[in-house]
């Protein structure tokens, strides 16, 4: 019997290859996107098949995780198998502007699925998967962290998302739903939004390489991370639904670098070496040498980037760092790939796009880009 799945949050990067991961193993995915004024399903076009086809395996439906009924009504049609909750604002300094969107979309908008499930019945047919995340950890009580390190979480989102933690742990307890939470943390791919910190740098750098953008402004450069990558961690997401019993695991790489040490890697990636001079709310990255013909348009002593306080956030997560000895244990889940291979497949990527656009924009066809957001 052909497995179904519901995927919501299948349009972010998190849920385009997880889509890509269950069709490879047969299943027939469903997705929730949300109605917007322009495209949204750039990450997930490649899956589309048009509704002509007979026999299709991918559908896409208009919902919204704030909307009850709707999420009811396409929980009942699909009947789904698997259910993963990957939708949500996810921005961690957003959620400082957008508190309350952010409480209804992260914290409710689990509690809406999980009690469609119990409204239909479907307790016993189905499985929930909660995207749950290392901002639980905050302010840290332990490190490394495990499933059993204390939460204190830093911000509205980490907030919201204790809410969806919690209330996943409760429908397993006390309706003997299979529905678990997978603790991740950072994960990030060439399709990671443009915005969180990764992604900022290597499309940044790769801009000012190709003489789009000439400087990179960024907040806290001292914050630690553990960074793993997204294909890996979606693969882990399926594996604890294939489980005997609904179990919590911490995924992660347990390695940890910090935000200056990426965006050093991530330039010698491009041939450029960096020295980083100041500190705290003067710091700034000078260029000191550039090798080979990926940055043309960089020379010795450029000011590629300087610390600007206004990406600076109301209260701060300094260090994560996490381990995932349980799922290693387990379900024999190590991840596959290091750090920085990672960042070379992100650098390449945002290299090419930029180098495209470069281009487009010599000949008129494009206006130059913004990194500043
Ligand atoms: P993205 O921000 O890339 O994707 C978020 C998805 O949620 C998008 O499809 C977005 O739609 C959708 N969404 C946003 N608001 C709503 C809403 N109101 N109703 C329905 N859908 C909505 O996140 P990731 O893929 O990186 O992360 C996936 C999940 O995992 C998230 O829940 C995130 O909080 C969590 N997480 C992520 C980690 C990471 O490092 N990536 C680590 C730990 C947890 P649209 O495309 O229209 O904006
Ligand atoms: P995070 O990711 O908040 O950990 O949440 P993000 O990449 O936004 O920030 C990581 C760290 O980098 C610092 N930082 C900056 N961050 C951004 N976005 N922009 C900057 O210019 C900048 N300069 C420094 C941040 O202060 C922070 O310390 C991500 C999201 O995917 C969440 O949804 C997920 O739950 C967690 O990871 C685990």
């Amino acid at each position: 019997m052909t497995k179904r799945a519901l995927i919501t949050g299948i349009t972010g990067q998190d849920g385009s290859y997880l889509a890509e991961l269950l069709l490879e193993k047969g299943y027939e995915v469903h997705g929730i996107k949300r109605r917007a004024s322009s495209f949204n399903t750039e990450r997930v076009d490649h899956l589309y098949q048009d509704p002509h086809e007979q026999e299709r395996k991918f559908h896409l439906h208009y919902g919204d995780l704030t909307d009850t009924s709707n999420l009811t009504r396409i929980v009942a049609e699909v009947q789904p198998d698997e259910i993963y909750n990957l939708g949500a604002q996810s921005h961690v300094a957003v959620s400082f502007e957008m508190p309350e969107y952010t409480a209804d979309v992260d914290g409710l908008g689990a509690l809406r699925l999980l009690e469609a499930m119990r409204f239909l019945k479907l307790g016993d047919k189905c499985r929930y998967y909660q995207a749950s995340t290392s901002e639980l950890y905050g302010l840290v009580q332990e490190v490394p962290q495990t499933e059993k390190t204390p939460f204190y979480p830093r911000s509205p989102y980490g907030v919201a998302k204790l809410y969806a933690y919690w209330i996943t742990v409760n429908y397993r307890e006390a309706y003997g739903m299979y529905a678990c939470n997978g603790i991740l943390f950072n994960h990030e791919s060439p399709r990671r939004g443009e915005t969180f910190v990764t992604r900022k740098i290597t499309r940044g750098l790769a801009n000012i390489a190709v003489g789009l953008e000439d400087c990179l402004y960024m907040g806290n450069l001292d914050a630690l991370r553990d960074w793993g990558h997204a294909k890996d961690y979606v693969r882990m997401q399926w594996m604890m639904l294939q489980q005997e019993q609904a179990k919590d695991y911490v995924i992660a790489t347990g390695v940890q670098y910090s935000v200056r040490q990426f965006v050093d890697m991530a330039a010698k990636e491009l041939g450029i070496t960096l020295a980083f001079e100041g500190d705290g709310v003067e710091e700034r990255a000078v260029v000191l040498k550039v090798d080979g013909d990926k940055a043309p348009a960089v020379k010795r002593g450029d000011v590629v980037l300087r610390v600007d306080p206004k990406y600076f956030r109301p209260a701060e997560v300094e260090t994560l760092l996490g381990d995932p000895t349980l799922a290693g244990v387990d379900m024999g889940w190590v991840p596959q790939v290091t750090l920085r291979e990672m960042v070379g497949e992100m650098m390449a990527s945002d290299l090419a796009h930029a180098r495209k656009h470069a281009l487009l924009t010599s000949h008129g066809y494009e206006s130059p880009v913004t990194n500043r957001r």
